[in-house]
């Protein structure tokens, strides 16, 4: 864990999928607390991850959300790697566990199998790279199809990158109306001069919040409730 309370580590290291008892996906019914309601003071872990095309900036946008740090030289990410930050929405304590993942076409599939148990995603373009911009119907597509939501609207916001840059290829209101159209919220960002970022991360972080809130709330609810068929069967003898 690193002084500003964030630490880094590598996929691998990080035993991939991890074994969180969650209430999205597989549910592990004895390690759920009890109880009628969350306890707004407990820490609640949430993972997010950032997807999207090759050098559109998703490390970047992550230091400069966790570290506060820009760095101009590009290393490409090599599958995936994690960082943490700790911050609290809506008085509840969160602990963002944000998985970057690397653009190259040749870790696709790999990228892929870490979707599973996401409580968030961010779709990252680059707005002076429009191919980055069509990309992200695929993008989106493959990530759906993988985590299979339970809720129709999956915690989702999009990125348009290095809006300082000048020869912008993506105008905002071609990725706006992609946005407005898929009910995704659209923030313009840059990370090399921390326009909008720490914005767009707390957007994506309340979603999610509310989202694992109300999946958690109906856990409870299914698992106390008492169907027929549910009822005790007297036994004969
Ligand atoms: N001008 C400008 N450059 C940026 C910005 N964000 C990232 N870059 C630069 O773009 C290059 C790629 O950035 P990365 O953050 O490594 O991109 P990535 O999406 O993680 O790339 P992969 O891991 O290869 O998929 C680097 O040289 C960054 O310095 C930005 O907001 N503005
Ligand atoms: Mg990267």
């Amino acid at each position: 864990m690193g002084s500003n309370g964030c630490s880094h580590t590598s996929a691998s290291a990080a035993g991939i999928t991890g074994n969180r008892s969650h209430p999205r996906g597989q549910v592990t019914p004895h390690l759920v607390p009890q109880g009628p309601s969350m306890d707004a003071s407990k820490k609640v872990d949430l993972k997010i991850i950032i997807i999207g095309a090759l050098g559109v900036g998703k490390t970047s946008l992550l230091h400069q959300y966790v570290h506060k740090r820009f760095y101009e030289d590009y290393r490409t990410t090599l599958g995936a790697s994690i960082l943490t930050k700790v911050l609290a929405v809506d008085n509840t304590p969160l602990k963002l566990q944000i998985w970057d993942t690397g653009g190259q076409e040749r870790f696709r599939s790999m990228v892929s199998t870490f979707y599973k148990g996401s409580d968030g995603c961010m779709l990252a373009f680059d707005v002076t790279d429009r191919e980055s911009f069509e990309a992200l119907d695929n993008w989106r597509d493959d990530f759906l199809e993988k985590v299979i939501p339970r809720e129709q609207d999956f915690p989702m916001v999009v990125l348009g990158n290095k809006i300082d840059l000048c020869d912008r290829q993506v105008p905002k209101e071609t990725a706006s109306a992609w946005c407005k159209e898929k009910d995704i919220p659209y923030f313009e960002v840059s990370a090399k001069n921390n326009i909008n970022v720490a914005e767009a991360f707390e957007t994506l972080a309340k979603q999610a919040l509310s989202t694992y809130k109300g999946i958690f709330e109906s856990y409870l609810t299914d698992s106390i409730k008492l169907t027929p068929n549910d009822k005790p069967k007297k036994s004969c003898c």
